[in-house]
């Protein structure tokens, strides 16, 4: 029962290293012929120092950038986020309509299931490896973004 219970909680263990912790990694299923993704996810700094991503890069796709979402008056404009300062116990959520990775340009299509396979990189160097689950999107009515 004990070592059930230990194995249960390793697998469902968050991907950390280096003081980052991320959370529920996923890119929501969009059909074939969009070539423009996005992932989402949780970044937590557990760390004792500020951390900065500078940067993503996705396995299978041209470009990966870091953006944002702003509505105003029912407008949705993207903006494209250099440097995201992330303060030690400051959680980040990479969400719809917020913040989050662009994918574009896909190699392939994405199948429910698969597995994108993100880097993000920090300004100290550090590159953070992401597995993002292919799923969709409950109650999604747009691909991306809205
Ligand atoms: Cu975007």
């Amino acid at each position: 029962m004990i070592r059930f219970a230990l194995a249960l909680s390793f697998l469902a263990a968050p991907a950390m290293a280096g003081g980052l912790k991320v959370e529920s990694p996923m890119v929501p299923l969009a059909p074939p012929g969009v070539m423009a993704h996005a992932a989402y996810f949780t970044l937590t700094n557990t760390g004792d120092t500020p951390r900065q991503l500078i940067g993503v890069s996705a396995d299978g796709y041209m470009m990966a950038h870091i953006h944002m979402t702003e509505v105003k008056d029912d407008i949705a404009t993207m903006s494209s986020v250099d440097v995201l300062e992330i303060a030690p116990g400051q959680s980040v959520a990479f969400e719809r309509g917020g913040l989050h990775v662009m994918l574009m340009r896909p190699s392939a299509a994405l199948e429910d299931g698969g597995t994108v396979a993100l880097t993000l990189q920090f300004a100290n160097g550090e590159a953070f490896p992401v597995e993002a689950k292919v799923m969709p999107m409950m109650g999604a009515k747009h691909s991306h973004g809205s």
